[in-house]
């Protein structure tokens, strides 16, 4: 859920990259954060095992400068592509302002990656998100490899309304990760613009932004006192307020996404049990 302060003219859009197992998300979010030409990104926290790359998420702020006197900031998350990691990825969507939905060109990885567009479908709706007005941009990844689909066999199985924006890529290489991104964030500054006309008058703030409902919103705005008029904000303070803001969000994503990895892993594991009682006996 975007999340608009009017005391510092800030606002924080959330950005999910979703998409079945190893189709390329993590990928994505390392060229973003190792490319020099991006200025304003904060530090990537991944959470990985070994064997098996994300576990969990990975989540990458950024600030993107200013758009009619307000600062933008994206966080970019990815959610874990396994089967069994769904809570987490239903906690991860919350919230969430775009989604860039990655697919595996590979004509074998068709059918996980209509799967996982259809529970990407489910699970905005189950966090009261209509798939039909969220931006959702394509990327058609791993271009590079051989026995793929044609972007038009990719198009017709994804897109057959051309409703969303597509784009080739190669993420190992970094092709199409920065037209993805920028195509992404212009959809969803105008879908913000749209839903909240005023925000670029602050004078004029909706009454109704949504009271905080989770991960992308940690500070719920006290109601500003009618008078006296708020002393002008100096940039120290604006600074210590952003620091303030990013830590206390930080946690409150960790707390929630520990939470729901715990649901997880607890129904993995009495799935697997089933298996183990069963060769036991
Ligand atoms: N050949 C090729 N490999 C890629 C591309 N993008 C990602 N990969 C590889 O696919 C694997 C899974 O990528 P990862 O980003 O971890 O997938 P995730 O599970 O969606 O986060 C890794 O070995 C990547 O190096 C690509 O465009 N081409
Ligand atoms: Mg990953």
């Amino acid at each position: 859920m975007v999340f608009i302060n009017e005391s510092i003219k800030e606002i924080t859009l959330k950005l999910v990259y979703y998409g079945p197992g190893l189709c390329g998300k993590t990928t994505n979010l390392e060229h973003i954060h190792g490319n020099p030409k991006l200025t304003g990104k904060g530090k990537m926290i991944s959470m990985s095992t070994e064997t098996d790359r994300t576990l969990f998420f990975d989540f990458l702020p950024m600030d993107l400068g200013t758009v009619a006197g307000f600062r933008i900031r994206v966080q970019l998350y990815t959610v874990p592509g396994q089967v069994f990691y769904d809570a987490t990825r239903r906690l991860v969507l919350r919230g969430a302002d775009g989604v860039v939905f990655v697919v595996d060109s590979q004509k074998a990885i068709l059918e996980a990656g209509l799967e996982s567009f259809q529970n990407l479908r489910d699970n905005l709706l189950i966090n009261q998100i209509d798939p039909e007005k969220i931006p959702i941009i394509l990327q058609y990844n791993k271009r590079d490899l051989p026995d793929i689909h044609s972007i038009e066999e990719l198009e017709h199985a994804f897109n057959p309304e051309e409703k969303h924006s597509h784009f080739p890529a190669v993420a190992l290489r970094g092709d199409g990760v920065l037209a993805t991104l920028q195509r992404a964030v212009q959809e969803m500054i105008a879908s913000l613009a749209h839903r909240f006309p005023g925000a670029q008058k602050p004078a004029e703030r909706p009454a109704a932004v949504p009271a905080p409902a989770g991960i992308a919103e940690p500070f719920p705005e006290t109601e500003a006192a009618p008078s006296p008029p708020a002393p002008a904000v100096s940039e120290r303070e604006q600074e210590q307020e952003r620091m303030l803001q990013m830590i206390c969000q930080s946690n409150e994503n960790l707390i929630l996404l520990m939470n729901s990895l715990l649901e997880d892993v607890k129904q993995q594991q009495a799935f697997l049990k089933q298996f183990v009682i069963r060769k036991e006996n």
